[in-house]
C-alpha cells in the first residue's frame, strides 16, 4: 500500500475534530498541565469524570522538569510519596522523610498515566477568559497559544464545564482573569487575590492543602496557584504538595459531581 498524504492531513484533522468537539462539554475544565493539573485530572478520569486540561505550552510538565535549578532531580516527602508510588514513579530514599525521583520521569509519567485514565490534554491551548453565568464559573473561553503569542486579533473559542480548576501556577492566570472581569468576591480573607509569599517549604506544604478548595463558584484552585491565591509561601523544588493539592481538589469535586 502507499502511503497518502493528503490522507495523513485528512487523518489529522478529523480526528483533531472530534477531540476538540468532545471537550466542549464536561465536567471538569482544568487550565496548566503541571504536575497539580494532571493530578488532578488522574483522579478525576480513574473515576470516570469527563475531563480535560488546556495547557498552554508545547509540551505539558510545568516547573517539574527542571527539578531545583535545573538539576532534573524532585523531592517530595513522605506523605506524597504515596502518590508517585500510585503513578508508577521509582522514588529514592535520600534521608529520613526526604525521598527523590527523576524529574523527567516523574513528568512523563503522570503524563502517560493522566491520558490512559481518561484525560484528555489540548498542548498549544490558551485559556484567556472565563464564562461567568448567574454569579458561577462555568466554562473558559480558549485560543490557540500561537494566536496570544503573535499579538494576532482573532477570536477565541468557548466551552462549557460544570467546574473549572486553576492549576497555572505562580501566575494564577485564571483567578487573575475572575478577579479583574467578574466583579465576583473571592473566598479568601480580603476578597481578593493575597498574593504569594517568600519561600518556606514546610508551612507552604502544610497550607496547600487547605488552601487547594474553591475560590469562586464553579472555581477552584490547586498547586501552587492555591498558595498564590490564598496568601502562603512558595515551596520550591519539592513536589509533595503539588500532588497532594491535586488529588485534595479531585476528592472534593468527586463529592460535588
Ligand atoms: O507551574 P506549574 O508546574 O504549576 P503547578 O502544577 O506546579 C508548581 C511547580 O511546578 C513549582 C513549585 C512551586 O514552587 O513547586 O512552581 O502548580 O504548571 C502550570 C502550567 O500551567 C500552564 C503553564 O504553561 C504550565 O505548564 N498555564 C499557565 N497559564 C495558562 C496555562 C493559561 N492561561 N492557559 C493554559 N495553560
Amino acid at each position: 500500500m502507499q502511503l497518502d498524504d493528503v490522507k495523513i492531513s485528512r487523518a489529522i484533522v478529523e480526528t483533531y475534530q472530534d477531540k476538540i468537539l468532545e471537550a466542549l462539554e464536561v465536567d471538569v475544565a482544568i487550565v496548566g498541565a503541571g504536575p497539580a493539573g494532571m493530578t488532578c485530572a488522574y483522579y478525576l478520569a480513574k473515576e470516570k469524570v469527563k475531563v480535560v486540561i488546556f495547557e498552554r505550552k508545547l509540551s505539558v510538565g510545568g516547573g517539574m522538569w527542571g527539578g531545583g535549578i535545573m538539576f532534573n532531580e524532585i523531592v517530595v516527602q513522605e506523605r506524597a510519596r504515596r502518590i508517585l508510588g500510585e503513578f508508577g514513579v521509582t522514588t529514592k530514599r535520600y534521608e529520613e522523610g526526604y525521598y527523590t525521583a527523576d524529574a523527567v520521569e516523574a513528568v512523563s509519567t503522570l503524563c502517560s498515566k493522566t491520558t490512559k485514565a481518561g484525560a484528555r490534554i489540548f498542548n498549544l491551548v490558551s485559556a484567556e477568559d472565563v464564562l461567568v453565568r448567574r454569579r458561577r464559573i462555568c466554562g473558559l473561553v480558549l485560543n490557540w497559544t500561537a494566536v496570544e503569542m503573535a499579538n494576532l486579533h482573532v477570536d477565541p473559542i468557548t466551552m462549557h464545564a460544570r467546574f473549572v480548576v486553576d492549576a497555572t501556577g505562580h501566575a494564577a492566570e485564571v483567578v487573575h482573569i475572575v478577579q479583574r472581569k467578574s466583579g465576583l468576591r473571592l473566598k479568601t480573607k480580603t476578597g481578593s487575590i493575597v498574593g504569594e509569599q517568600s519561600m518556606w517549604a514546610e508551612v507552604a506544604e502544610q497550607t496547600i492543602m487547605k488552601n487547594s478548595r474553591e475560590v469562586a463558584g464553579g472555581l477552584y484552585v490547586c498547586g501552587m496557584c492555591a498558595n498564590a491565591v490564598f496568601g502562603a509561601p512558595r515551596m520550591g523544588p519539592i513536589f509533595g504538595g503539588m500532588l497532594l493539592s491535586g488529588e485534595k481538589v479531585a476528592r472534593d469535586l468527586l463529592k460535588r459531581l
